[in-house]
């Protein structure tokens, strides 16, 4: 792995330096994602400050080491279109830019999701639940103009985002409430409508768990009765080094395979640091736990031990994926560095967690070394 990097580093010396050419845009192309070409993509979610300041170059990590890239909240509702008919899209506009730069595909993230969508979309002027009408015709047309200005340049999108509950069922969020169980259905038509070349993709977290998984099972084959073909589920994958299990995640993936659809790996992260008693596992952005020292172990740095462990359980994650790379389409990393990571700050804020294969500085954990070794030592 060294030798490789040496030589990459000395050949991009060669091919800017001596040969005097200033030419910024050569991706050296000796990432992760480079490794995992012929595999599958390698993501990472870009967060808004990024997105908002000079972009990162060729030699910054997103596009040393990914070619996939997720909005971690620029594509999101509020901020897309924070007021009715008030669009945003200067974030959105630089993801494609990066995308660009860095070779990259763009992943859209998220058309409907139950959380930051500004009260607005659900209410009329007097604060009224609107009609199902309605709500219909802002959904049509919020997708309409945000899928139809990236038309071509997107890949895929996260159509409906944690439409679940872990027992399978929908869940109870003003889109149900207002438009009634189809309002999944209208989503996918608009979004396949406004883009018919972009993948369309179902998003949740816990998908390793049979009953939630077997809920987007059900939802995959409904919308295939209506045509609606679901190209990806995407499994979120907000892990720990205690769970889930394997042969958890496994099982999910073969049910997904077997339902007719392919499977993303979408928003990867592993957090080391302990869970009260009483926290569940999963993503839901509403717990919250008050910061205790007892939970926040690691602030000066993972002990070697700890390091291993990590590095273990992404190198097992990772050969699941490779075993059934023929079906999954993307890795996606939540976040780029260490630091970046929102488990930082979830379900308790403000703590120190190393749940990423790269550190606060950008640079390649043990386990990302894990992850590469995987397929160098496959080839
Ligand atoms: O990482 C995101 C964090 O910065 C935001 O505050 C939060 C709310 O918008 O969303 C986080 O990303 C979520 C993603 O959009 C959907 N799945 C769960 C992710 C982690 O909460």
């Amino acid at each position: 792995m060294l030798n490789r990097l040496m030589a990459t580093l000395l050949l991009s010396w060669s091919l800017t330096g001596c040969a005097g050419n200033t030419n910024t845009n050569t991706n050296t192309n000796s990432g992760l994602a480079d490794a995992y070409a012929g595999q599958f993509l390698i993501g990472t979610a870009v967060k808004s400050s990024t997105l908002m300041s000079a972009l990162p170059d060729n030699n910054a990590p997103e596009c040393r080491e990914f070619n996939a890239f997720t909005a971690e909240n620029a594509m999101k509702w509020q901020h897309v279109q924070p007021q009715p008919g008030a669009y945003s899209f200067v974030m959105a506009d630089q993801l494609i830019q990066l995308a660009q730069r860095c070779d990259g595909q763009v992943i859209g993230h998220t058309l409907v999701w139950h959380q930051q969508t500004p009260a607005w979309v659900f209410e009329d002027d007097a604060g009224q639940a609107v009609s199902r009408e309605v709500l219909l015709s802002r959904l049509r047309e919020h997708i309409f103009t945000l899928v139809g200005r990236y038309k071509g340049q997107v890949r895929g999108w996260d159509v409906v985002n944690e439409a679940l509950n872990d027992d399978g069922t929908l869940r109870d969020t003003p889109w149900r409430r207002i438009i009634g169980d189809d309002y999944i259905e209208y989503a996918f038509k608009y979004a396949r409508q406004a883009d018919p070349s972009a993948q369309l993709y179902y998003n949740d977290y816990n998908l390793y768990k049979a009953q939630k998984v077997a809920g987007a099972v059900r939802l995959v084959k409904q919308l295939a009765r209506q045509d609606i073909h679901v190209d990806a589920v995407g499994m979120q994958g907000h892990y720990s080094l205690d769970y889930p299990a394997l042969s958890d995640v496994e099982q999910s993936i073969i049910r997904l395979i077997e339902a007719g659809t392919n499977v993303a790996i979408t928003e990867l992260d592993v957090t080391v640091l302990p869970l009260p008693d009483n926290a569940h596992t999963g993503a839901d952005i509403t717990q919250n736990f008050t910061a205790h020292p007892v939970y926040d172990p690691y602030v000066e740095g993972l002990p070697p031990a700890r390091q291993q462990l990590l590095a273990d359980k992404y190198a097992a994650l990772f050969s699941l994926f490779l075993n059934y790379a023929e079906h999954i389409n993307r890795v996606t990393l939540w976040g780029t560095t260490d630091g970046d990571s929102w488990r930082n700050n979830w379900p308790i804020r403000g703590r120190t967690d190393y749940p990423l294969l790269l550190d606060r500085k950008g640079n390649p954990k043990a386990a990302y070394h894990g992850v590469v070794g995987l397929v160098n030592a496959a080839h």
